[in-house]
């Protein structure tokens, strides 16, 4: 199969170990297929890990947000590379090797079939500490009733960071509710399905499993609770 009209959207912030490692797996699996790497300003070789995978492969557009100007944050990497990205479809994931690159396959499939999201689920979460997983618990119980009192769109992981999108939908539903998309936030999914109105698309689920990264730093923190309690309320 060709994945030409697919691109993935890497965010990134000093992910240099995983990100060359990454695109290769990609680019060597999936024939054709578009990247973009999203950088916040990233103090390691990030952006030049990401260019070499460019020379070596073509296709990888690196986004340096920080000289572009652009605000930080998680989201609106997310948004700017899906505005960046010239294909009918894509796929959103950590650049971090968490996200197995196998599942992106399988996300390709459910789009090409028609749905407009398909998002990856995390069938099993390892290793997580008891008061990340009770933090998570609580802010997912939260998300579900969100979506449920204003009659949105759910799936079986809202807050997922691997999910494809057919880029027309996202763009049209983004345009329709700028301001409703937290760009700091670290769950761009969760902003989409909360403006897209319940059973009106077809939204599917591909499940897989989550990994602890090998390299690199979390940043995932207290601020992020904060700008997930802000896109609840928006
Ligand atoms: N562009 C951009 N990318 C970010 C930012 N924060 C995190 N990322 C990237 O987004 C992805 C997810 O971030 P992680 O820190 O792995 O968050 P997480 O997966 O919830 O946390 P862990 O399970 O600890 O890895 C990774 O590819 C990061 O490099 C940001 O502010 N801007
Ligand atoms: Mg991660």
């Amino acid at each position: 199969m060709q994945y030409k009209e697919f691109t993935v959207v890497l965010p990134t912030l000093n992910e240099g170990r995983n990100v060359a490692e990454l695109v290769s797996r990609l680019k060597n699996r999936y024939r054709g297929i578009s990247v973009i790497v999203a950088d916040d300003g990233s103090k390691d070789n990030t952006k030049e890990e990401a260019m070499r995978m460019n020379k070596r492969y073509g296709n990888v557009k690196v986004m340096d947000r920080k000289r572009l100007g652009r605000d930080r944050g998680l989201t609106a990497s997310v948004i700017d590379g899906i505005r960046e990205s010239r294909t009918r479809y894509v796929i959103i994931m950590d650049a971090d090797l968490q996200h197995p690159y196998q599942v992106v396959g399988k996300i390709a499939e459910r789009l090409l079939e028609g749905d407009k999201v398909a998002v990856g689920i995390r069938a099993e979460v390892e290793n997580w500490p008891f008061y990340r997983k009770f933090v998570s618990k609580s802010l997912i119980i939260i998300g579900y009733a969100v979506l449920f009192v204003r009659r949105a769109q759910s799936c079986g992981d809202i807050f997922s960071g691997f999910f494809g999108v057919d880029r027309e939908f996202f763009m049209k539903v983004y345009s329709g509710n700028r301001s409703r998309f937290v760009g700091r936030g670290f769950k761009v999914l969760f902003d989409l399905l909360k403006c897209v109105k319940r059973d009106s698309v077809q939204v599917s689920d591909v499940p897989y499993v989550f990994r602890n990264r090998k390299f690199g730093e979390s940043k995932a923190g207290a601020t992020q609770v904060l700008d997930l309690l802000k896109s609840f309320a928006s």
